[in-house]
C-alpha cells in the first residue's frame, strides 16, 4: 500500500464456515499509525477498514510493516493473518536550510573573472524533487550580480566583473534556496574586497612661482604640490624626494597632505608620509 497524506484503505476477509466459527475479531499491530473500524452492511457481511488515526511523517518513518490478524469463534481458535507494508510517499513540507545565516568571504580587488570566492550550501530533509535546490540571488540586488554569478545548482559563487577597491570595498548579496516545489529560506552573502598596490602616487602642482628672482631669501616658497595615491594603508603612503641633479638649491618639507616647494641654501631630503 502507498499511503499519501490520509487515506483509508479496507481489507476484506473470508471465513467459509458458519456462526460462531465465522470471523470474530480482528486485529492490528502495530497501532501507533493505524486502527481498523469493523463496518457492518445491511445484509450482515462484514468488512474492516484500515483508517489512519495519527498523522504520517516520512522524515522519520519511511515504511510501516504491519500485520493483520483475523479470529474466528471456534474451539480451538484459529486465525489467519497477513502481512501489509504501508509506504509513505513524500510530501513537500521542509523549507531548505541554509548551512549559515550569513557568509563572509574576503576577495582581492582585480580578481580574475571565474575566482571562485565561496560555495554555498542548503539542505532539505525532504525527499526527490522535494529535496532539489536552486541558488539564487534575491530579487532585490543591485549592481552586484554584475559582478558576481551563483551557479543554481551548486551553490559557487563566482566573480565574473572587475573588483575595484577604490570603488568599493564591500558588497552585501541576499541569496535564496529554493526547492522544486517551491519552499525558499534566505541567507546573506558579505563579501569584503581587499587592496592590491594598482595606483601609482600622481603629483599635481597646486601653485607655482616661476621665474624667482635672484634675491629671494631662504624658505621662500616656489611651488605647492599635491600627492595623490588611491590605494590604502602602506599601498597608499607616499614618499616624496628631490632627485639631486641640478636642485642643490631647493627642499621639501610637508605641510599637511600638501608639499612646500622652496628655496633653501643647503639640499635638504624630507620625505613624509600619508595614507588615506
Ligand atoms: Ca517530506
Ligand atoms: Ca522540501
Ligand atoms: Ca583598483
Ligand atoms: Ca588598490
Amino acid at each position: 500500500y502507498y499511503i499519501y497524506g490520509s487515506t483509508a484503505s479496507s481489507c476484506r476477509s473470508v471465513d467459509l464456515d458458519v456462526a460462531h466459527n465465522t470471523i470474530q475479531t480482528y486485529k492490528l499491530n502495530p497501532t501507533d499509525h493505524f486502527k481498523l473500524n469493523v463496518v457492518s452492511r445491511p445484509d450482515g457481511t462484514k468488512y474492516i477498514e484500515m483508517v489512519l488515526h495519527t498523522s504520517l511523517d516520512r522524515e522519520k518513518q519511511e515504511e510501516h510493516k504491519l500485520t493483520l490478524t483475523a479470529f474466528d469463534g471456534g474451539n480451538p481458535q484459529k486465525s489467519g493473518s497477513v502481512k501489509i507494508n504501508v509506504v509513505v510517499l513524500d510530501a513537500n513540507d521542509n523549507a531548505p536550510v541554509f548551512s549559515q545565516a550569513v557568509y563572509r568571504v574576503t576577495v582581492s580587488e582585480n580578481a580574475s573573472r571565474g575566482t571562485v570566492i565561496l560555495t554555498v550550501s542548503a539542505t532539505d530533509n525532504d525527499k526527490g524533487a522535494n529535496e532539489e535546490i536552486m541558488y539564487s540571488f534575491s530579487q532585490h540586488t543591485d549592481s552586484a550580480s554584475s559582478l558576481f554569478n551563483m551557479d543554481p545548482r551548486t551553490g559557487e559563487m563566482t566573480v565574473i566583473g572587475l573588483l575595484d577597491y577604490e570603488k568599493a570595498k564591500h558588497y552585501e548579496i541576499d541569496i535564496e534556496a529554493t526547492d522544486k516545489g517551491g519552499l525558499t529560506d534566505t541567507s546573506k552573502v558579505l563579501i569584503e574586497v581587499t587592496d592590491l598596490n594598482d595606483n601609482a602616487p600622481v603629483i599635481s602642482i597646486i601653485s607655482l612661482s616661476n621665474p624667482i628672482p635672484e634675491d629671494s631669501a631662504p624658505d621662500t616658497v616656489i611651488a605647492m604640490l599635491n600627492i595623490k595615491d588611491l590605494d590604502s594603508g602602506k599601498n597608499g603612503q607616499v614618499k616624496c624626494l628631490i632627485s639631486e641633479t641640478g636642485l642643490f638649491l631647493a627642499s621639501l618639507k610637508p605641510l599637511g597632505p600638501i608639499f612646500v616647494f622652496g628655496v633653501s641654501v643647503l639640499l635638504l631630503l624630507t620625505h613624509y608620509s600619508q595614507s588615506s
